[in-house]
């Protein structure tokens, strides 16, 4: 009774994106730019965060904004279940963890409950800090081409003025759309 209630509870809801990243990459700081179309101070993530966030076409989905914190990362799997796309942010300026964030990423969409062809949308944020990384250049090196499994999306995006930021969602709701209709 009660794991059917539960069940019941989670397909009334909208679909769940993850948030994730490396620490510091500014998911706190994208979602509340998508919530409140403003930036907000942000502290490092200890928990998550969750807000409902409508697209420019109206699909409403659930954002959980998971903080990076090294003891968190362990409990990262639990939220896999029943996950509709993820948003993967990145620090487009952030040269030196790029390995660090592609070998994140790869580990991530390795979980059986993602391998399937859970939709990823890559946010390159902060395009406006100097010497960020452009799209192509992080395609390559985040090796994104090697995804095969999980339909994925690239998109340059800045949180703290909001450009890409809808844009992003918009692909990744439509890249969820052509996963369920298959
Ligand atoms: N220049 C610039 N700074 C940004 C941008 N997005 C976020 N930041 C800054 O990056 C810092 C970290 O942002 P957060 O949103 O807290 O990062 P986070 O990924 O949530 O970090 P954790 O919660 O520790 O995992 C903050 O100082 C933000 O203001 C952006 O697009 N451009
Ligand atoms: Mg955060």
């Amino acid at each position: 009774m009660g794991q059917c209630l539960c069940r019941k509870w989670f397909q009334c809801r909208p679909p769940r994106l993850l948030m994730l990243g490396l620490d510091g990459t500014g998911k706190t700081t994208c979602l509340y730019r998508l919530k409140l179309n403003k930036t907000v101070q942000t502290i490092p993530t200890i928990g998550f965060n969750e807000e409902t966030i409508a697209t420019n076409r109206g699909q409403s989905f659930v954002i959980w904004d998971i903080g990076f914190h090294d003891r968190l990362r362990q409990l990262w799997h639990h939220y896999y279940y029943n996950t509709a796309g993820i948003i993967y942010v990145v620090d487009s300026a952030d040269k030196e963890r790029l390995a660090e964030a592609r070998e994140l990423l790869f580990s991530i969409l390795q979980a059986p409950e993602l391998s399937h062809g859970t939709p990823v949308l890559v946010l390159a944020n902060k395009q406006d800090l100097e010497g960020s990384f452009h799209l192509t250049k992080l395609t390559d090196e985040l090796q994104l081409h090697k995804l095969v499994a999980n339909p994925w999306h690239i998109q340059g995006a800045c949180a703290r003025t909001g450009d890409g930021l809808h844009e992003g969602l918009d692909e990744l709701s439509r890249m969820i759309r052509e996963f369920n209709r298959r």
